[in-house]
């Protein structure tokens, strides 16, 4: 193929290498600076008026300081005794925040750490696109208009450039290792084990609404079905997405989220925390969640799961640490910490084969055969 004008070869040359080392320059740079300024614009999309609910009259912060000071006191002894029927009001949500808008096109706004970085990986990339799309349109339109038959009658001969190949070769290599390293960093982080002291809570998927355990603070469930959409809108929480009763969380705290299905396959999704897990019956998985700040964060359940798949969403609440103890005594709940039995461990040797003379029949060995030294 012969682009180049052939009175000029060389110097020809140089520009497009020279162009396509500025473009990349500019692509990496607006990739790195897009988080900042994508953020601070999004969320003055987010906070636009166009929101599927009425806005609500009470802000979290303030619903958090309507909690008397004594009680707070209260709160924060986890022995201390708490009213069951006046400790928790459910928060009211922030507009905006954790739920859909109206028109919004892009990854909801992220209260969690790695969908903070997911979002900002998304961006980059975003932007990465675009520089490579115009790059590519002005080389097309460039080659159109200076080397079309007329403004170019006799073409070049050229056939091969060393350096055009080797540049044209590394640096879409170099684009997509660039690339590669936040990508598998993020995949990794998505499938990062829970700490060891991390608050556990099942969600079961039953068709078609969630039940919510604790089996750390006594297996207590929550049964959490859609509420009513008059209901919703009318007490300022959006339609679809509001429950009874919310999966409520501690904030800023690592939670082992753990999910499985009662009856068919379901999915717990909740864009704006970045976390999404099949319910899968005779299965448990589970995945770290930590949630930046207080709130409520909206979800559905993201696996075709019959009829009624639409009317199951999800709504966690997260409250600060101490609310959260208060809200699980309130429920019954229980914190073992200190007094906490030792779990039953496991036979060494399991139980006798039901089959007579099999290898692992007989009673566990009493004597040590182990060969002397
Ligand atoms: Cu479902």
């Amino acid at each position: 193929m012969s682009i180049l004008n052939s009175t000029a070869p060389r110097h020809g040359l140089s520009r497009i290498v020279a162009g396509l080392a500025v473009l990349l320059a500019l692509a990496f740079a607006a990739a790195f600076l897009a988080a900042g300024p994508a953020q601070a614009q999004s969320e003055t999309t987010l906070q636009a008026d166009d929101l599927v609910a009425p806005a609500p009259a009470v802000t979290p912060s303030a619903a958090l300081e309507q909690v008397p000071a004594d009680e707070a006191a209260d709160v924060a002894d986890p022995d201390a005794v708490v009213d069951p029927a006046g400790s928790y009001t459910p928060m009211a949500p922030t507009a905006g925040k954790g739920m859909p808008v109206n028109g919004g096109i892009d990854v909801q706004d992220q209260h969690s750490e790695i969908g903070k970085f997911a979002r900002n990986l998304h961006f980059g990339l975003f932007w990465v696109m675009v520089a490579i799309s115009v790059f590519v349109l002005a080389l097309l339109i460039w080659v159109v208009v200076r080397f079309n038959r007329r403004a170019n009658p006799t073409p070049s001969k050229t056939t091969h450039n060393t350096g055009l190949e080797v540049a044209w070769t590394l640096i879409p290599v170099l684009i997509l290792v660039g690339i590669a390293i936040p990508s598998i960093s993020l995949l990794a982080r998505q499938y990062e084990t829970p700490p060891e002291d991390a608050v556990t809570v099942k969600a079961t998927g039953y068709q078609w609404y969630w039940g919510y355990t604790y089996p750390d603070n006594g297996g207590f469930e929550i049964i959490s079905n859609m509420k009513d959409e008059a209901q919703a809108v009318a007490e300022g929480e959006p339609p679809q997405l509001a429950v009874d009763n919310r999966l409520v969380l501690p904030a800023g705290v690592p939670i082992r989220l753990q999910t499985t299905g009662a009856d068919v396959i379901h999915s717990f999704a909740v864009p704006s925390l970045w976390f999404k897990i099949d319910a899968i019956p005779g299965r448990l998985n589970e995945r770290l969640l930590t949630i930046d700040e207080p709130g409520v964060y909206y979800g559905q359940c993201s696996e075709l799961c019959g009829a009624r798949h639409a009317y199951m969403p999800i709504a966690i609440e997260a409250l600060p640490v101490d609310e959260w103890r208060a809200w699980v005594l309130a429920q019954g709940g229980t914190f073992g910490d200190a007094e906490e039995a030792e779990p039953e461990l496991a036979p060494v040797q399991g139980p006798e084969s039901a089959v007579p003379g099999a290898p692992g029949a007989g009673a566990p060995p009493t004597e040590d055969t182990s060969p002397t030294t």
